[in-house]
């Protein structure tokens, strides 16, 4: 029987870490992801795929870990024999990164660096090739020097994440060139879904408006209305990053929708999905805001569709209904759609046939 490829993934409990270990799981993968110790479960989004070790179905182990330590980085990789390393641990919100830069710098930047290092280590010891995937980010164009953004645009970064997120970029290159190692950087543009993070400004939204629906929220504060990203849907994303490390040759690609929308927009589509108007709940605080904000992202996708042959497969109207609708789902509220299906379904399943968990 030949033997199953293994991945393993840093940041396997976040969104995106959830997503690709159900991809690659259903790719054949064996998956191995780093988890760290808290004093609360941190494994909510991948319970679900999770089956005992000792069951001879299982397919997902975790180990512990963290990015800031890299002794047990070293000893992981030893352990696992991994072909294919998602680099997707961070500490990712924006606005905590102004708060604690250091640690932030410390898990994006260093973090990444201590992988390259444990890779390059394994690989020269063993002669065994390890493709690399980075998790770069369109925060790195920030005060965007050029629009849309692609490959080429110059960085200008806006935060400590942002500037952490470049440092790891520059080192994914460096060890590309310098020991020839098999490295890709994805400079995704801000994805979402319903396993989006609570605190990030989509779901923050979604959620509420759940909340206001069953009449346990009255208001919701947010920071800064005028800024404008690039939403996908996370699981179109997590396809793109496999895609990459599949390639002949390691390259960087933009992973983007290629349009633009207003916060104000995605307020707009979300409470009227639910005939609310968001005006009469929405109120302002300034403790959202960022000392440095970045005001328009959009992406062009041009080299990932004709090299990976990657597109988006949900539309931004989609996705914001469908993060609604799981949001009042949760709570036990029907959606909008009235015939017990839901705007995932009909979104996503119109474009990918396959198994689908939110
Ligand atoms: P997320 O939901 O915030 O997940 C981050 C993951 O990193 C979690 O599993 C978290 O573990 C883990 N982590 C945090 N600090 C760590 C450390 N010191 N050592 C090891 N693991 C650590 O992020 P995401 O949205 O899935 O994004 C995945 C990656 O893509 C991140 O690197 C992010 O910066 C990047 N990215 C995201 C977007 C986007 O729009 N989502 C766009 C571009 C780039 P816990 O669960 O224990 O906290
Ligand atoms: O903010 C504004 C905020 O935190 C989006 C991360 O995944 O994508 C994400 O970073 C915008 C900003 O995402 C609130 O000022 C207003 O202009 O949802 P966000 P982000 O900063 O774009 C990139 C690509 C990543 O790489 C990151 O890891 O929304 N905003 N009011 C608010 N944002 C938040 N979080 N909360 C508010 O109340």
């Amino acid at each position: 029987m030949t033997q199953r490829k293994r991945a393993l993934i840093t940041g396997i409990t976040g969104q995106d870490g959830s997503y690709l270990s159900e991809f690659l799981l259903e790719q054949g993968y064996e998956v191995h992801g780093l988890i760290r110790r808290t004093s609360t479960f941190n494994t909510d989004r991948i319970d679900h795929i999770y089956v005992d070790p000792h069951n001879p179905q299982a397919r997902l182990f975790l180990h512990y870990g963290d990015l800031t330590d890299g002794t047990t980085l070293r000893r992981i990789l030893e352990e696992v024999k991994p072909v294919e390393i998602y680099n997707l641990g961070a500490q990712s919100h924006v606005r905590v990164s102004f708060d604690s830069p250091e640690y932030t710098v410390d898990s994006v930047g260093m973090g990444t660096l201590r992988l390259l290092e444990a890779i390059r280590d394994y690989q020269q010891r063993t002669g065994i090739e390890v493709r690399f995937y980075q998790a770069g980010s369109s925060e790195m164009f920030g005060k965007v020097q050029e629009v849309p953004q692609t490959e080429t645009t110059p960085f200008y970064p806006r935060s400590p994440y942002a500037c952490a997120k470049v440092y790891a970029h520059w080192q994914t290159v460096n060890y590309r060139e310098s020991y020839n190692l098999f490295a890709c950087n994805g400079i995704l543009f801000n994805h979402e879904s319903p396993r989006r993070g609570e605190t990030f400004v989509t779901r923050k939204i979604t959620r509420a408006i759940a909340r206001i629906v069953a009449g346990t929220q009255k208001k919701i504060y947010l920071g800064n209305l005028d800024s404008k990203r690039d939403w996908g849907y996370a699981k179109d994303y997590v396809r793109a990053m496999w895609l990459m490390l599949q390639q002949e040759q390691p390259d960087d690609y933009v992973i983007a929708t290629g349009e633009t929308h207003a916060i104000t927009e995605f307020l707009d589509l979300a409470f009227t999905h639910v005939n609310l108007d968001w005006h009469d709940y929405v109120e302002f605080d300034e403790r959202y805001l960022r000392p440095a904000e970045v005001d328009l992202l959009i992406g062009d996708p041009a080299k990932a569709k004709k090299q990976l042959g990657w597109e988006p497969s949900v539309t931004f109207e989609e996705l914001v209904h469908l993060m609604v609708d799981a949001d009042l789902q949760a709570l036990g509220l029907a959606s909008p759609n009235g015939d017990g299906s839901t705007s995932l379904d009909n979104a996503y399943i119109r474009h990918n046939v396959g198994s689908m968990v939110d």
